[in-house]
């Protein structure tokens, strides 16, 4: 048996540690936004590069006499998050050199710095079909005292011509815990549609019912007819049948959701109604634009939407807008706190996790006071017009 004193660690050891170290201490920055809407973090919170050594190198040189990196790591991105035992903890879509993505929680004890790694990424339980790649979970604490993750779970489609080998169905894959270490696979989701992506699962009972956000599609890339963020429930999650999709939120033209949208987490409760966090995807000659956008629905009625500020809340910025697939904003997690702020985690072009803070009565505020898409340009103008003869009055 080889004592673990008697091998030696590669020579860049040490060097790779101090820098990792660095980055992980590395204070973030608060960027206040002249929007005043919400404050960025001059750092990307989790990359690549945030991965810990140990996943990546094989630290021996007798194995690894030339220092080299064995797995490596694409990107870091598209996390759900959650409040737990006072840390905020993520669980970020890890995205390895092989593309496969899997699920990696990380900590930090303020929420703005410092993430770390727990000591392994999670083996995923699987039903009797193999995930062949997962990502983009949702965390929801439900009141029935488990914390549910919802994820997509993509395989080929078995049914693509010959020769077609990008063809995939997406479902979407549940599991749950009481300690978000220990995971039970329940099925996956049993719906209508043969594509489903960006399902959040509602923290409440509805009616006694669960209620899950689901985003129906014809194809894996294709809304076709599908699209828009519908709304399903079902009795018992060990059986995740919805019969049945309301469309709360429709893809539309000239908006920015009018190619595609999926809900990002799961809404957050306020005394005014539930604040949603959203995807909106439209076409440009570059290819797809992924902006996020709020609105808000009824307490008492989920599938109406109450407020709905027209246009985005948030879009890549001159940094955000460049990575693997640029152009992207993408949210599935963020934290409420009970002292009313709210932190975003946002991942960009499918390549890092960023963090913007902003608070319940902000958000709520930008919800019921934004003037609504008119769907047309003159109509855009009447709401600039109306608020310049209201200041006006004061100027
Ligand atoms: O590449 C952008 C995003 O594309 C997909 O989003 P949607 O399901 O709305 O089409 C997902 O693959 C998502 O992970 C990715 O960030």
């Amino acid at each position: 048996m080889i004592h673990k004193n008697a091998t030696r660690k590669i020579k860049n050891y040490e060097s790779l540690m101090e820098n990792y170290k660095s980055l992980i201490e590395r204070k973030n920055i608060a960027v206040p936004q002249e929007s005043n809407l919400f404050t960025r973090y001059k750092y990307p919170i989790v990359t690549a590069k945030h991965i810990p050594i140990s996943w990546r190198f094989d630290l021996n040189v007798e194995s690894n006499p030339f220092g080299l990196e064995r797995i490596g790591v694409n990107a870091a991105f598209n996390a759900g998050a959650i409040k737990w035992k006072g840390k905020y903890v993520l669980a970020v879509r890890v995205e390895g050199n092989d593309r496969k993505s899997y699920f990696a929680f990380a900590e930090s004890d303020n929420g703005i710095d410092n993430f770390k790694f727990w000591n392994k990424p999670l083996l995923v339980p699987e039903n009797d079909e193999e995930d062949i790649n997962v990502y983009d979970i949702r965390l929801t604490a439900h009141e029935d005292g488990y914390v549910y993750g919802v994820f997509c779970t993509e395989k080929k489609d078995p049914n693509a011509p010959a020769g077609d080998t990008s063809a995939a169905i997406a479902n979407a894959g549940i599991i749950r815990s009481k300690n978000l270490e220990d995971w039970e696979r329940l099925p996956n989701l049993i719906s209508p549609s043969n594509q489903q992506r960006n399902v959040v699962l509602h923290p409440e009972f509805v009616d006694g019912k669960y209620a899950l956000y689901t985003r129906p599609q014809d194809g894996f890339i294709e809304t076709g007819a599908g699209g828009g963020i519908g709304l399903g429930f079902i009795e018992d999650m060990a059986n995740p049948a919805v019969k049945e999709e309301v469309i709360v939120n429709n893809k539309e033209y000239h908006t920015v959701y009018e190619l595609k949208n999926g809900l990002g987490p799961a809404p957050i409760k306020t005394e005014k109604g539930w604040l949603h966090l959203a995807h909106g995807v439209r076409n440009t000659a570059a290819g797809l634009r992924y902006v996020l956008y709020l609105f808000m629905t009824d307490l008492d009625d989920i599938t109406k939407i109450t407020h709905f500020p027209g246009g985005y809340f948030m879009a890549p910025n001159e940094q955000e807008i460049i990575g693997d697939v640029s152009n992207v904003l993408f949210c599935n997690g963020w934290i409420a706190d009970d002292n009313g702020k709210v932190f975003i985690y946002y991942a960009s072009s499918d390549t890092r996790m960023h963090l913007a803070t902003t608070s319940i009565e902000v958000l709520v505020d930008y919800c019921m006071n934004t003037p609504s898409d008119g769907l047309a340009s003159n109509k855009s103008v009447e709401n600039i017009i109306d608020l310049i003869d209201k200041n006006a009055e004061i100027i």
